[in-house]
C-alpha cells in the first residue's frame, strides 16, 4: 500500500494545498536565505575590527584616530543583529501561518473524502487508524512545513554563504575545510536509506496503539461486562511497549551515526588550526581572516550535525503523507453516474428487485442470489429470516450503500445506479439495526435529516415512532442531551428514536430493520398503527423477526441462505405450511390450520 502511485507526489500536493498562500511561501524561503546569509556579517566586521583596530602595523594609532569607524562597525554590528532577530521572528510566522492554513484544508479535504466514502471503505479501514490520519499523521505534514523545509533552506543557505565566503576569503583554507563535506553526506545518505522503513513501521504501530485505545473506549462496556480491564491493560501494554521500542529503535539508529558526524564536525577546529596557524606563518592569511574562519566554523558544522535530525523528521512525513495521501487521492466507487437521473417530484415509492445477486467484495460466496421482488406504492412489505441470511444487505441495495453483482434495484421503475444519490438517499427514511445517535439533544437527533422541521413536526414523528410519551417524562424533554451512541437511552428507546428519526424526512421509502425488536408488544402494536395511518404516502420494507409485526404486511418475504424461499400474505404463507407457518406455531404456540 505504501508503494501506491498518487496522481501528485509528495511536493506538489503540499503546493497544491498552499494555494493563496504560496507567495507567503515564497517570501519566508527567501527570508530564510537572508537571516542566514546575514549571520555572515557579524565575523565579516569582526574581521574587519580585528585587521584595522586590534592588529596590523597601525593598530596602535588607529583607534584614536578613527573613533567613528570603530563605533561605526560596532553599531552596525548590532544594528544587524537585531534586524536579522526581526526577520527570523517574522519569518517564522509565515511558515506557521501557512503550515496551519495548509492542515486545516487537508483536514477537512480528507474528513470530506472520508465522509463520502463507500461502505467498502469502513470495512476496510479501522477508526484508530483513520483518526491517526487525521492528527498524528497530519501533524507529521504541518511540521514539515513549518520546520523541516525552514532548515534544510537554513542548512542549505548557511552553508553554501559560509562556502563562498570562505572561498573569497582564502581558499586554500576553505578546500582543507569543506573537504570533510562528502564524508558527511554519504553518513547521512547511508542513515536515510535505513531509517525509512523505520518510520514506515513506526507509523504503523502508532496507529495500531490509536486503534487498541478507540476500540477499547467504545467497547467499555463491554470489557466491564466481562471483567476483563487487567486483561485489556495488559493488551494495551503490550502494544504500547511495542510503539515504544519501535520508537526507540527509529531514534537508536541517527545515535550510531551520530558519532561518525560528530566526529567530522569536531575535527573541524582542528584542520583550522593546524592549517591556519600554517598560512598564518607564512603571511597568506591574516588575522582577522583566521578570526573570521574561527567564528563562522559553527556555519559549517551545525548543518552537518542537523542533517540526520532534518532527514529523520522528513522519513517521518514521508510515511505519514503516503497515508494521508491514500485517502485524499481515494474515490468511492459509488458515485454519481454521469448524467445522473434527477427527479424533481417525488418518488411514488416502488421498489423492485429484478433477479438481484450479491456478494460482498472481500467474501467468496454470495449473500444473495436471484432475489426479485415489487413493493408497489404504499405498500408494506416484511422481510423475514434467521440470523444471517441476508435481509440487511438485500435492504442495503436500496440506497445503494452496494452494488448488485447482478441484476437490478429499481425504484420507480428507474435503475437506482442511474439516481442520483442524494436524491435517492434523501426519499429514503432509514431505521438501521445499529441504532446509533449523537451527542445532541433528542429534538437533534430525531432532526438530523430534515433541520427544517419544525418542533411540531418532530413531537409528531415522535409520537408515531410511541417515543414522545417517555422523552416528555425526561426533566427536560426533547432538549435532553443524549451521550455518544446514546448512551442514558434503553436499547428500546434508541430504537424509537431512530424510527422518528427516519420518520421526520417524510420518506417516499421506509426501511426498517429490525427497529422495533427491543420494544415490547404492546408499543409495537401501537407503533404498527402508527404506521399504517402515516400523512404522507411511503412503501414500507420492514425486516422483523415476530410475527405481531409482520402478519398485516402486504407481502411477507422469507429469506433462507440468500434466496426468497416463500412469499405472500399471513394467509397464504400458513396455507403452504412452510418456514412462516412453523415460525407462527413457535411464536404463537397455536397450532394453524394449514
Ligand atoms: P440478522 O441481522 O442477524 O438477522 O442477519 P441478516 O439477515 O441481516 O444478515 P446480513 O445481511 O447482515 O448478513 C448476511 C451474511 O453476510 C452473513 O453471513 C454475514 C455476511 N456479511 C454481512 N456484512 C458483511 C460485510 O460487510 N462483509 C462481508 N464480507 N460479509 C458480510
Ligand atoms: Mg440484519
Amino acid at each position: 500500500m505504501d508503494k501506491k502511485r498518487f496522481p501528485r507526489n509528495k511536493i506538489q500536493w503540499i503546493w497544491d494545498n498552499i494555494e493563496g498562500l504560496r507567495g507567503l511561501l515564497i517570501v519566508a524561503m527567501l527570508g530564510t536565505v537572508l537571516y542566514n546569509a546575514m549571520q555572515l556579517t557579524v565575523p565579516y566586521f569582526s574581521q574587519k575590527i580585528v585587521d584595522r583596530f586590534l592588529t596590523g602595523d597601525a593598530a596602535a594609532t588607529a583607534y584614536e584616530s578613527d573613533k567613528h569607524g570603530f563605533y561605526s562597525l560596532v553599531n552596525a554590528m548590532i544594528g544587524i543583529t537585531l534586524l536579522r532577530a526581526l526577520i527570523v521572528y517574522l519569518d517564522c510566522m509565515a511558515y506557521e501561518h501557512v503550515s496551519q492554513r495548509a492542515l486545516y484544508r487537508i483536514r477537512n479535504h480528507l474528513f470530506a473524502k472520508i465522509e463520502h466514502q463507500d461502505m467498502h471503505f469502513y470495512n476496510e479501514y479501522r477508526t484508530g487508524d483513520l483518526m491517526t490520519r487525521l492528527t498524528g499523521d497530519l501533524d507529521a505534514v504541518r511540521h514539515n512545513i513549518a520546520w523541516v523545509i525552514r532548515m534544510i533552506i537554513e542548512c542549505f543557505a548557511l552553508f553554501t554563504a559560509v562556502s563562498i565566503y570562505f572561498f573569497s576569503m582564502n581558499v586554500k583554507m576553505a578546500l582543507c575545510i569543506l573537504a570533510l563535506a562528502p564524508v558527511i553526506f554519504i553518513i547521512v545518505f547511508t542513515f536515510r536509506r535505513k531509517v525509512k522503513p523505520m518510520h514506515q513501521l513506526l507509523r504503523e504501530k502508532h496507529s495500531q496503539m490509536n486503534t487498541a485505545a478507540q476500540e477499547n473506549i467504545s467497547g467499555n462496556r463491554v470489557v466491564k461486562a466481562f471483567s476483563r480491564e487487567d486483561y485489556e491493560i495488559e493488551k494495551f501494554d503490550k502494544i504500547n511497549r511495542d510503539y515504544r521500542d519501535t520508537n526507540k529503535k527509529t531514534r537508536l539508529v541517527w545515535v550510531k551515526f551520530f558519532p561518525f558526524v560528530e566526529t567530522c564536525a569536531n575535527l573541524l577546529p582542528v584542520v583550522l588550526l593546524w592549517v591556519g596557524s600554517t598560512l598564518l606563518m607564512k603571511d597568506e592569511m591574516t588575522m582577522g581572516e583566521f578570526v573570521a574562519f574561527s567564528g563562522l566554523m559553527w556555519a559549517i558544522a551545525n548543518p552537518m550535525r542537523l542533517l540526520g535530525n532534518i532527514l529523520n523528521e522528513f522519513q517521518r512525513f514521508s510515511a505519514a503523507a503516503d497515508k494521508i495521501m491514500e485517502i485524499y487521492y481515494s474515490e468511492p466507487a459509488i458515485v454519481d453516474p454521469e448524467d445522473a437521473i434527477d427527479h424533481p417530484e417525488r418518488f411514488e415509492g416502488k421498489v423492485e428487485f429484478q433477479n438481484v445477486s450479491f456478494r460482498y467484495e472481500d467474501a467468496d460466496l454470495p449473500v444473495l442470489s436471484g432475489i426479485s421482488f415489487v413493493a408497489e406504492p404504499g405498500e408494506t412489505v416484511a422481510i423475514m429470516g434467521e440470523t444471517g441470511c441476508g435481509k440487511t444487505s438485500l435492504i442495503q441495495l436500496i440506497p445503494r450503500f452496494y452494488e448488485p453483482s447482478s441484476g437490478k434495484v429499481l425504484v420507480d421503475g428507474m435503475d437506482v445506479s442511474k439516481l442520483k444519490l442524494k436524491l435517492l438517499r434523501t426519499s429514503i427514511g432509514m431505521a438501521t439495526q445499529d441504532v446509533l445517535l449523537y451527542s445532541d439533544t433528542i429534538d437533534g437527533n430525531i432532526a438530523y435529516g430534515d433541520t427544517n422541521i419544525t418542533k411540531e413536526n418532530v413531537i409528531k414523528v415522535a409520537r408515531v415512532s410511541a417515543a414522545d410519551e417517555f422523552i416528555s417524562k425526561m426533566p427536560e424533554g426533547y432538549d435532553t442531551i443524549v451521550g455518544e451512541r446514546g448512551v442514558g437511552l434503553s436499547g428500546g428507546q434508541k430504537q424509537r428514536i431512530s424510527l422518528a428519526r427516519a420518520l421526520a424526512v417524510r420518506p417516499s421509502i421506509l426501511i426498517l430493520d429490525d427497529t422495533t425488536s427491543a420494544v415490547d408488544m404492546e408499543t409495537e402494536k401501537l407503533i404498527q398503527e402508527h404506521l399504517s395511518e402515516l400523512d404522507f404516502p411511503c412503501t414500507k420494507i420492514i425486516i422483523a423477526q415476530r410475527i405481531s409485526t409482520t402478519k398485516k404486511a402486504d407481502k411477507i418475504l422469507i429469506l433462507q441462505d440468500g434466496r426468497i424461499s416463500e412469499s405472500g400474505t399471513h394467509e397464504e404463507l400458513i396455507k403452504k405450511n412452510g418456514y412462516y407457518a412453523e415460525l407462527v406455531r413457535l411464536q404463537t404456540g397455536e397450532e394453524v390450520i394449514a
